[in-house]
């Protein structure tokens, strides 16, 4: 390992010399690429996994495009050696998962599937063989059914009490070898999309029960975050966040409420209750807030100290009157607009409003519609370009001082992109979903020359 960084940084000075790098990242920056345990695992009926509310809801008929499944996706949990070869063809310093809930406790609380725990004790041992630092995430989405059956899910208080318990038996279990925990990925986007706008799972949409699960969402992450600590040695302890820059076109007053509204919705929910110990007042002033049930002590146990914060940047929403056209620009397949500008904003903003310790972009990537050419390889020249002007805008954030640690891409395979299936593909890695079959996009070669030469070039 120290033989392979003083040959990567001998190779990082001569191309400097050589002026090959333009723009340079610090040695300790970290590279990775990340994924979600229902997006690429498949197995969904192995080893004793129990039911997630993502199989319950893509099974139920037009929920998901194209009626897809998590069923088998990139069938990582029986290739999951395959993929870690990919990860050290690509030169990752880092991978980051998520682990599925239901595999660990089938019920959600109750009997422990040592099964569910075995695949990922073997998945951490592969990743550290390869060279590789794991990143955990403890949910990305997939929800126990049987929790949803009995409490509605977040909306019940005792699911605080149950996700501690699968935290502690989790990091008691991979601790020794884990050391970066993320408790939730996007909680936000898993509450907004799937309590209120009912477009991912469980598909509710009421905005009051959407506001209590959060607020249970929250004190989990608030008491997981010491027992991280305490199982785990030398623990680094975050969260992730989307982040997603809302932007207003002219001054128009009832524009400007609604940016500052929506806000709150989008980025303040979550960040100012765990960064300040207090809700958004736009999220308080909201009619269905008013029933919220906020226990004694909760916001004292929901702002916790935090070793980084993590951040998925995609895109900037623009609000405008709708008089006014909206301003040319490129999009993504998933009809985003590519604004790089805004991941150096997001980073500005969050190191100014917030001064956290460190920052991961934890997510960056982009849909495109690729294809195999008849040369059996996948040209995919705009996400290629899409990550370049990323790169360089972190490296923008460097230079303005902000502690921006590392970066992962997302993702490091295609996959199921919730509510859009198969059809949206983020992968640096082509999967055909009839074989299974592995294949490099031209964004991994492109992205394992910017790791082995730790910088970008002109
Ligand atoms: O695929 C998702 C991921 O699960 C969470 N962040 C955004 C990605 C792209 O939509």
């Amino acid at each position: 390992m120290r033989g392979c960084l003083a040959a990567r940084s001998m190779l990082e000075a001569l191309k400097r010399e050589l002026k090959m790098i333009a723009y340079p990242f610090p040695s300790n920056f970290v590279w990775g690429a990340a994924t979600a345990s229902y997006q690429i695992e498949g197995g969904v009926h192995a080893d004793g996994r129990g039911e997630s509310v993502w199989d319950r809801f893509a099974h139920t008929p037009g929920k998901v495009a194209n009626g897809d499944t998590g069923d088998v996706a990139a069938d990582h949990y029986h290739r999951y050696q395959e993929d870690v070869a990919l990860m050290r063809e690509l030169g990752l310093d880092a991978y980051r998962f998520s682990i599925a809930w239901p595999r660990i406790l089938p019920q959600g609380d109750g009997p422990v599937n040592e099964a569910g725990l075995a695949f990922y004790d073997r998945l951490v041992d592969a990743v550290l063989d390869a060279g590789i630092t794991p990143f955990v995430t403890l949910y990305h989405w997939d929800l126990p059914q049987a929790l949803q059956d009995r409490q509605g899910g977040w909306y019940g208080r005792d699911i605080i009490e149950q996700f501690v318990n699968y935290a502690d038996i989790v990091s008691r279990r991979l601790g020794d070898r884990v050391k970066h925990w993320t408790t939730f990925n996007e909680p936000r986007v898993s509450i907004h999309l799937g309590y209120v706008l009912g477009e991912h799972a469980p598909g509710l949409t009421d905005w009051a029960v959407g506001l209590q699960a959060a607020h249970h969402m929250l004190v989990a992450h608030g008491l997981a975050v010491p027992v991280l600590r305490a199982n785990v040695r030398n623990a680094e302890v975050g969260i992730v966040y989307a982040l997603n820059p809302i932007e207003a076109v002219g001054d128009d007053p009832d524009v400007l409420a609604r940016q500052r509204v929506m806000d709150a919705q989008i980025n303040r929910w979550f960040t100012e209750p765990v960064l300040l110990g207090q809700y958004p007042d736009e999220i308080l002033a909201m009619p269905e807030a008013a029933g919220l049930r906020v226990a004694a002590g909760d916001m004292q146990v929901i702002q916790t100290d935090l070793d980084f914060i993590g951040v998925n940047y995609y895109s900037r929403t623009l609000i405008k009157p709708e008089s006014v056209p909206a301003p040319q620009a490129d999009y993504t397949a998933m009809g985003w607009e590519i604004y790089p500008q805004g991941l150096y904003n997001t980073l500005v903003r969050l190191h100014e409003a917030y001064r956290p310790r460190a920052i991961y972009i934890t997510e960056n990537g982009a849909a495109f519609d690729d294809v195999v050419s008849p040369d059996g390889m996948v040209h995919d020249p705009r996400r290629v370009a899409y990550l370049r002007d990323h790169f360089h805008m972190a490296w923008r954030a460097i230079q303005a001082g902000i502690p921006l640690r590392g970066y992962f891409v997302w993702s490091l395979l295609d996959n199921f992109e919730w509510a859009r299936g198969y059809s949206k593909r983020f992968g640096l890695v082509h999967i055909d979903y009839g074989t299974g079959d592995r294949r490099l996009k031209d964004s991994a070669r492109f992205y394992q020359s910017v790791i082995a030469a730790n910088g970008l070039p002109e």
